[in-house]
């Protein structure tokens, strides 16, 4: 039985790719922050087969305490503070995290199980103000917010752990991936769910920022098979996953609010204030590596939006539930 470590396991990658180990017969050691409440609802399923150690990217005895303790074979760093929006607001915090976060765990791999392969959260971010369309494994970066610039960093210290020490250490450069479980403060899940709450007559409006950006959106559930498929080659490398596809933010609102019979327009209004210093105006790439490797995307971006506006609503209609049985 193999051992993995997957740090960021109560987010939304984490809890997915958590389930694709347990199904592969590893055993799965997650880190966790210390929280003042409970925040396991993406992992409640799982929780017990899941051994927990408590830690923090930027505490880094607490890594070395962890991967002594679940003695890796393979390592997936997922934490991060990953909201874009939030890394103007606390550019430093961010940067402890996304950026020297990853070297606190690469030093505590490599003094404590330096054979162990490593997986780093890299992101379509990077490329920011895009220099070649679409963008590949060798697009050049162009970071355009404190968050994009800390997985720059996080993603060259990894490319240097690995010609420095001879680590088997890679990066995924994923593009947006979506799910039920995403975090309510993204676009695609601020959008479905306040399709859920228009459609139960929970919220009457929606405040927007800039609906022209393009992302390449894929599903979440698929992309963590792409991260397990990099740590099994014979040498690591770093690959591009996504879907090939582009759509703005206005085709997302076109499709959550038509799904329960709604025009967006009717709710829809552009707050400014939700509008980002510096934007990353599309997003699009080419995933030929990674298919290489036997991976595919499984899920359209219409089928995305409706399975996330379907999962608001049935959660509503739960929570109504549950409040009328008190
Ligand atoms: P997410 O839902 O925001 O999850 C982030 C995770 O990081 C949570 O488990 C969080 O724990 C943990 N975390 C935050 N700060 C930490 C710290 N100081 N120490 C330890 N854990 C910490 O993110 P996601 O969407 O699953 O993304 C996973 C990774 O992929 C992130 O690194 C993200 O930047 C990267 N990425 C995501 C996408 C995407 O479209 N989803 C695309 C490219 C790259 P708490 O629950 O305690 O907050
Ligand atoms: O959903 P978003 O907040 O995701 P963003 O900024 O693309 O970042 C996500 O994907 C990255 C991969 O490319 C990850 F690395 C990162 O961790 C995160 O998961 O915003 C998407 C787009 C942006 O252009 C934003 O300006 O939607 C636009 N947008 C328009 N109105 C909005 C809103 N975004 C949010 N969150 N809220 C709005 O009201």
């Amino acid at each position: 039985m193999k051992n993995a470590l997957i740090t960021g396991i109560t987010g939304q990658d984490g809890s997915y790719l958590a389930e694709l180990l347990l199904s592969k017969g590893y055993k799965v050691y997650g880190l966790k922050r210390r929280t003042s409440l409970p925040n396991l609802e993406n992992v409640q399923h799982i929780e017990k087969e899941i051994e927990w150690v408590f830690g923090d990217l930027t505490d880094p005895g607490s890594l070395i305490e962890a991967v002594l303790r679940s003695n890796p074979d393979e390592v997936y760093n997922l934490a991060a503070q990953s909201y874009v929006a939030t890394s103007w607001d606390q550019p430093t915090l961010t940067g402890n995290i996304t950026a020297i976060g990853v070297t606190h765990l690469l030093e505590a791999v490599r003094r404590v199980k330096p054979d162990a392969r490593f997986y780093q959260a890299s992101s379509s971010e990077m490329f920011g103000k895009v220099q070649e369309v679409p963008q590949r494994e060798t697009t050049s970066f162009y970071p355009r917010s404190p968050y994009a610039v800390a997985k720059v960093y996080g993603h060259w210290i990894t490319v240097n752990f690995r010609e420095s020490y001879g680590m088997y250490a890679c990066s995924g450069i994923l593009f947006n991936h979506e799910s039920p479980r995403r975090g309510v403060e993204f676009v695609t899940r601020k959008v479905t769910r306040a399709v859920a709450r228009i459609k139960a007559g929970l919220q009457e409006q929606l405040a927007m920022g800039n609906l022209d950006a393009k992302r390449d959106w894929g599903f979440a559930g698929d992309y963590v098979d792409a991260m397990w498929r990099m740590l099994q080659q014979s040498k690591p490398e770093d690959y591009v996953v996504a879907t090939g596809e582009t759509h703005s933010v206005r085709e997302l609102l076109e499709i959550a609010f038509h799904h329960v019979g709604l025009n967006y327009q009717d709710y829809v209004y552009v707050d400014p204030a939700l509008i980002r210093p510096a934007e990353v105006d599309v997003l699009l790439g080419d995933a030929t590596k990674v298919r290489k490797l036997g991976w595919k995307p499984r899920v359209s971006f219409p089928e995305l939006v409706t399975m996330m506006v379907d999962a608001d609503l049935a959660s509503i209609q739960g929570r109504v539930l549950n409040v009328a049985a008190l």
